[in-house]
C-alpha cells in the first residue's frame, strides 16, 4: 500500500482552467485510465485520466476551482501490485503523469462525431467524452438528452435519466427526456413590427405564475371535461327571493354559493373527487374537508382563493365571504396561505356569458367545475315543452383518478341537487 499523489499532467495550451466536473469521490476504486476530473477552456474541454489504479482517499479540487499543469488533484491508496506497476513512472510519492500518464481526451464543442461509432452522430451535443463513452454505451443518442450542466452540458445523470425515461414511456423519449417540455419544435421569435404597429407589455406576475401552473397540469394530466346543465329555475326564484328579503342589508346572494354547496354535496356522495394523488402517483390522499377554491378574474389576473369548510357554512355566509374574498383579491390583498388547501375549484364565467368552456384543473386537485350562463331553454317535461331556467356545467377531471362514468355521475348528481336545493338539506 502507497499513498500516491496525482497532479495534473501537461495539459498543453490549458492553463488555469476551470473544473467543471469531478468524477471521482472518495472510496472509488479507479483503474489506471479512468478520469478524474473535466475542465474546460473556452473552445474545449478535456477529461484528466488517472496515472494509478487504486482508491481515492482525498480530492483535492472542486467544481469551479481553476487548474494548471502541477495542480494536485486527488490522493490515491495503490495497491502493492499497482504501486509496483507504477513505480517506475512516479517519483517518490508524487506522480508526475505527464511523463507516462494516459493521455488527456481533449473534446472539441461541438466535437467531431466519435470514430468508434460511427451510427451515432453526437456532434452537436454538448457533453465531454466520458459521457459521450457512456452514452454510446448505453445506445442514447445524446441529440436527444437535455443538458442540466453549466451552459447546458449533458452530464452522466442527464443520460441515466434519459435512458429511464425511454424505458417507461415503452421506447418514445418523454418530453423532459427530449429536452423540450412538450415534445415538440419550440415557439418561432417572431418580429410582429414587420407588419405594422406594435407595443409590448409585460406579463404580469400573476400572469407569469398563472401560466406556469396551468402550463404544468395542462402537460400533466389527461384531461377529460363532461358537459351537462342542471334546471335552475326553482333555485333562481329561491335566491331572488332571498335577495328581496335581503335588499336592506346589501347582501346579494348570486347562484355561485348554492353551487359551491351543490359541489360539497357531490364530493360527499362520490369522494374520489375530494382527493390528490401522491407525488409518485401511487396513491390517493383522500380528504375529509370540503374547501373550495373560487377562480376570481382580477385586473392582474386569475388568482383561485380557498373558501373553508363550505359544508359548515350557511349561503349567508358563504355570500359574504365571497363579497369579501373576491375585493380582496382585487385589491391584492389575498395572502399565499388564502390559495392553498383547495379540494376542489369552480371557474364561474355566468356573471360574463358563454354556453360551456374546457377549465383546466387546479392540480393537485382532481377536477373543476366551469359554470356558464344560464338561459330560458324549452325543456320536454313528457307532455309539452315548458320554458325552464337552464344552468351550463363543465366539469374537468384527471382522467388518472376519475372514470368517465363517474364524470358523467358527479354532473348528474349536480344537477340533480341544484333542480332541487331542498335535497342539499337532507
Ligand atoms: N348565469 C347567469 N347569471 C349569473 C351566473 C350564471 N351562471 N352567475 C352569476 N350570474 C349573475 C349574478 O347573479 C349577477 O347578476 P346581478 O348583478 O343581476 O345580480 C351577475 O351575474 C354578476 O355576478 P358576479 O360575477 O359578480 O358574481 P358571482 O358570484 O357569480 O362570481 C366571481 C363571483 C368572483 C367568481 C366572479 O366575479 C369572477 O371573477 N368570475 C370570473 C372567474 C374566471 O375568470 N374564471 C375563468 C378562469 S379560467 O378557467
Amino acid at each position: 500500500m502507497a499513498i500516491q499523489e496525482v497532479l495534473v499532467p501537461d495539459i498543453g495550451s490549458f492553463k488555469d482552467v476551470e473544473i467543471i466536473e469531478v468524477l471521482v469521490s472518495v472510496g472509488d476504486t479507479i483503474a489506471v485510465e479512468d478520469s478524474l476530473i473535466t475542465i474546460e477552456s473556452d473552445k474545449s474541454s478535456m477529461e484528466i485520466p488517472s496515472p494509478v489504479a487504486g482508491v481515492i482517499k482525498e480530492l483535492k479540487v472542486k467544481v469551479g476551482d481553476r487548474i494548471s499543469e502541477g495542480s494536485l488533484m486527488v490522493v490515491v491508496e495503490v495497491g502493492d501490485a499497482v504501486a509496483a506497476v507504477a513505480a517506475p513512472v512516479i517519483a517518490a510519492s508524487v506522480t508526475k503523469p505527464e511523463i507516462a500518464a494516459p493521455a488527456p481526451v481533449v473534446e472539441s464543442k461541438p466535437a467531431a462525431p466519435a470514430p468508434a461509432t460511427p451510427k451515432l452522430d453526437f456532434s452537436k451535443a454538448y457533453a465531454t467524452p466520458s459521457v459521450r463513452k457512456f452514452a454510446r454505451e448505453l445506445g442514447a443518442d445524446l441529440n436527444k438528452v437535455k443538458g442540466s450542466g453549466r451552459k447546458g452540458r449533458i452530464t452522466q445523470d442527464d443520460v441515466k435519466g434519459f435512458i429511464k425515461d425511454v424505458m417507461s414511456f415503452g421506447g418514445m423519449p418523454s418530453a423532459a427526456a427530449s429536452g423540450n417540455t412538450l415534445g415538440v419544435a419550440p415557439m418561432p421569435d417572431i418580429d410582429f413590427s414587420q407588419w405594422g404597429a406594435v407595443e409590448t407589455v409585460p406579463l404580469s406576475r400573476i400572469n407569469k405564475l398563472t401560466g406556469e401552473f396551468l402550463h404544468r397540469n395542462w402537460v400533466h394530466i389527461p384531461h377529460v371535461t363532461q358537459f351537462d346543465q342542471a334546471d335552475i329555475t326553482d333555485l333562481e326564484a329561491f335566491r331572488k327571493q332571498l335577495n328581496e328579503e335581503n335588499a336592506k342589508s346589501g347582501m346579494k346572494i348570486t347562484p355561485l354559493v348554492f353551487i359551491m354547496k351543490a359541489v360539497v354535496a357531490g364530493l360527499k356522495a362520490y369522494p374520489r373527487f375530494n382527493s390528490s394523488l401522491d407525488a409518485k402517483g401511487e396513491n390517493l390522499i383522500r380528504k375529509s374537508y370540503y374547501n373550495i377554491g373560487v377562480a376570481v378574474d382580477t385586473p392582474d389576473g386569475l388568482v383561485v382563493p380557498v373558501f373553508r369548510d363550505v359544508d359548515k357554512k350557511s349561503i349567508m355566509q358563504l355570500s359574504e365571504e365571497l363579497k369579501e374574498m373576491s375585493a380582496k383579491a382585487r385589491d391584492k390583498k389575498l395572502k399565499p396561505a388564502d390559495m392553498q388547501g383547495g379540494c376542489f375549484s369552480i371557474s364561474s364565467l355566468g356573471g360574463i356569458g358563454g354556453t360551456k368552456f374546457t377549465p383546466i384543473v387546479n392540480a393537485p386537485e382532481v377536477a373543476i367545475l366551469g359554470v356558464s350562463k344560464s338561459d330560458i331553454q324549452p325543456i320536454w317535461n313528457g307532455t309539452e315543452f315548458a320554458p325552464r331556467l337552464m344552468l351550463p356545467l363543465s366539469l374537468s377531471y384527471d382522467h388518472r383518478v376519475i372514470d368517465g362514468a363517474d364524470g358523467a355521475r358527479f354532473t348528474t348528481y349536480l344537477a340533480k341537487m341544484l333542480g332541487d336545493i331542498r335535497r342539499l338539506l337532507v
